[in-house]
């Protein structure tokens, strides 16, 4: 990331900023849709990250900077409403910090980052979660971290207006070097692992599509998988989501549901149980057996949650005779973004130029592709250090 750049900015508009902030996106191994369902996931923070300059101004007004479009925009304090743009969620931040008591007055930020944009990496999540503790800094609150990753899916909910689980937020608040968080999103405690992939690379390859429905479609998810689990909670009172229920209770519904329904309620449950033997598997460095379940988690989402799209699908079909591929599947909300591969790491150069071609020239559309490096998660730093 060009720091300097930033901080260059900084100084030409607002004067000497007082620190850096900064947080990574995410890959997700394995585990879907769940965070919502009070079910587990298996992220890791990667090496491209939003980056943040910040001061206080003294003022009542909050002026930013997104460098990478060269664009200013500003806002009262006291003016906390939803806006258009990317300013909505610096706004949204700043909203939801006050909730959590931090007492945020005026400042400059200027910021820039690396994480691609809509290709399902969670620049979203970076961006709320740098400023988040960024500005928990500046005003010398004592959020913590959890509340940190609370306040960025807050103001997803809140502001950008999606119903989002936590995944993406403690992914970039809790990430670490070479580590996956295998994150029990009820409980919201996580344990770290490691990425156990000797001989192997996880690679990202981008269908550079973004379809429009991802957000409108993303609550919809939400709201069916909710309205499955009112029908079998008028039966069993004590289920409160979709993690206490087993494929034998959804059946035993199955012709009380809608049939979309039941389909986007058995995906969820399946995944879970996915999720959970991909980490014996990697326990067992079994890694024909990881990529077996990624295989799984992309045909689940595919055809029973009903989030992939054409681009996706044809970029993990691609991969299916492929020996040196062992697991391959779309990651994140869908509707476009990225599919995650697991691929031998003497034939990635290979894999990068065979899917790279293919997606030209069967889709007539430029694949970008990402070799995944395991980064840390958000953290402030002095300016003095950086320089
Ligand atoms: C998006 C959301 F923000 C996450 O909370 C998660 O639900 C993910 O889609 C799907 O697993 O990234």
């Amino acid at each position: 990331m060009q720091i300097d750049n930033i901080v260059k900015k900084f100084e030409e508009l607002y004067g000497t900023p007082s620190l850096i902030s900064r947080a990574p996106g995410r890959v997700n191994i394995i585990g879907e849709h769940t965070d919502y369902n009070e079910g587990f996931v298996l992220p890791a923070a990667i090496d491209k990250e939003m980056v943040f300059a910040l001061a206080k101004n003294g003022t009542a007004q909050v002026r930013a900077y997104a460098l990478d479009l060269n664009e200013a925009s500003d806002f009262l304090i006291s003016e906390l409403s939803p806006k258009e743009g990317w300013i909505n969620y610096i706004i949204g931040v700043v909203a939801e910090s006050q909730k959590k008591g931090l007492a945020v007055e005026g400042f400059d930020v200027v910021f820039a980052g690396d994480v691609p944009l809509g290709a399902g990496m969670s620049s979203s999540a970076a961006l709320e979660c740098g400023l988040g503790i960024g500005l928990n800094t500046l005003f010398e609150g004592s959020l913590t971290q959890k509340e940190i990753a609370l306040v960025g899916q807050a103001s997803e909910h809140n502001f950008a207006g999606v119903k989002c689980g936590i995944m993406d937020q403690f992914a970039s608040t809790f990430g670490k070097i070479n580590q996956v968080i295998q994150l029990d999103c009820r409980s919201q405690e996580f344990e770290y692992f490691p990425l156990n992939i000797q001989g192997h690379k996880l690679v990202l390859c981008n269908t550079n599509v973004t379809h429009s429905l991802a957000s409108s479609e993303y609550n919809t998810r939400r709201a069916q998988c909710e309205a499955g689990v009112a029908v079998v909670k008028k039966v069993y009172s004590d289920v409160n989501s979709l993690r206490d229920i087993s494929l034998e209770m959804l059946n035993e519904f199955k012709d009380e549901l809608d049939a979309e329904v039941y389909d986007r309620c058995s995906y969820v449950i399946e995944e879970n149980i996915r999720l959970k033997a991909a980490c014996d598997c990697m326990l067992k460095n079994d890694l024909d057996g990881l990529g077996v379940q990624m295989y799984g988690s992309h045909d689940g989402l595919s055809k029973k949650y009903g989030v992939s799209c054409d681009e996706l699908d044809f970029l993990v079909e691609q991969t299916r005779d492929k020996d040196y591929v062992l697991g391959a599947r779309m990651m994140g909300g869908g509707f476009g973004g990225c599919t995650i591969n697991l691929v031998k790491e003497e034939a990635v150069d290979q894999f990068i130029d065979e899917m790279t071609e293919a997606y030209q020239s069967k889709l007539s559309k430029k694949m970008d592709a990402y070799v995944v490096v395991i980064g840390e998660g958000a953290r402030s730093e002095s300016v003095e250090i950086l320089s």
